[in-house]
């Protein structure tokens, strides 16, 4: 799974298609979810080259839409939410720019919805899996960060997580860009189109 290619980054999906007219087909993944939880770090471990992502231990790296093209077609960065140096300008432009993927979007394949494994969703993510499920949008739960927890409390984790969210602990991946297990779960499940 090895071809990826940055193209651009963009404010609005429709400035990046205007520059990239032959992506205008492309399915789109688009990684949501908070600063920090590791959505540059799963692109990079997903397509093992050179760290095409920008990751960063300070929360709030990726600030626009980073499009990339794969092998699995138009995949999109979105710029984490909840960082709390965040003012109340940029929240709104990551609004705009997350809505400008999100919806009314027909070339939206999946949204890989990343949560960090070792915590109870927060309010934040609550709110972005209630639009999930309000709008009826394909998506994959990830849980990252596995490898910090041992394999009882991964499976713990994953249990409670699912409990609030009222989801089968089983449409969940944990994932660890220390290991291939979440990985292959998550190819077999983009490329069988087995969405929650
Ligand atoms: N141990 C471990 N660390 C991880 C994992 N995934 C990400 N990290 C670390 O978490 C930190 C944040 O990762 P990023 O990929 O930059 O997070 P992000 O979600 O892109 O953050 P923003 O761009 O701010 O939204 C980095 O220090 C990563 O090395 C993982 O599976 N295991
Ligand atoms: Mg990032």
């Amino acid at each position: 799974m090895a071809f990826i290619k940055f193209l651009s980054s963009a404010t609005h999906i429709a400035d990046f298609l205007k520059k990239h007219p032959d992506q205008k087909n492309e399915p789109q993944t688009v990684l949501v979810g908070r600063s920090n939880v590791g959505k540059s770090s799963l692109i990079n471990h997903f397509f093992p080259i050179k760290n095409i992502a920008k990751t960063s231990g300070t929360p709030g790296k990726t600030s626009l839409l980073q499009c990339f093209s794969t092998k699995l077609g138009l995949w999109i960065d979105l710029p984490g939410y909840g960082f709390a140096k965040t003012s109340k300008k940029e929240r709104f432009s990551w609004k705009k720019s997350a809505e400008s993927v999100l919806e009314n979007n027909p070339r939206l394949h999946c949204i890989l919805f990343l949560l960090d494994s070792r915590h109870p969703p927060s309010p934040l993510d609550l709110l972005f899996h209630d639009w999930l499920k309000k709008t009826d949008s394909p998506y994959i739960i990830l849980l990252t960060k596995a490898d910090k927890l041992s394999l009882p409390q991964q499976n713990a984790q994953k249990q409670k997580i699912a409990q609030i969210l009222k989801e089968d602990p089983a449409s969940m991946i944990l994932y660890s860009i220390r290991d291939i297990a979440g990985k292959t779960q998550l190819l077999y499940r983009l490329k069988n189109g087995t969405f929650t």
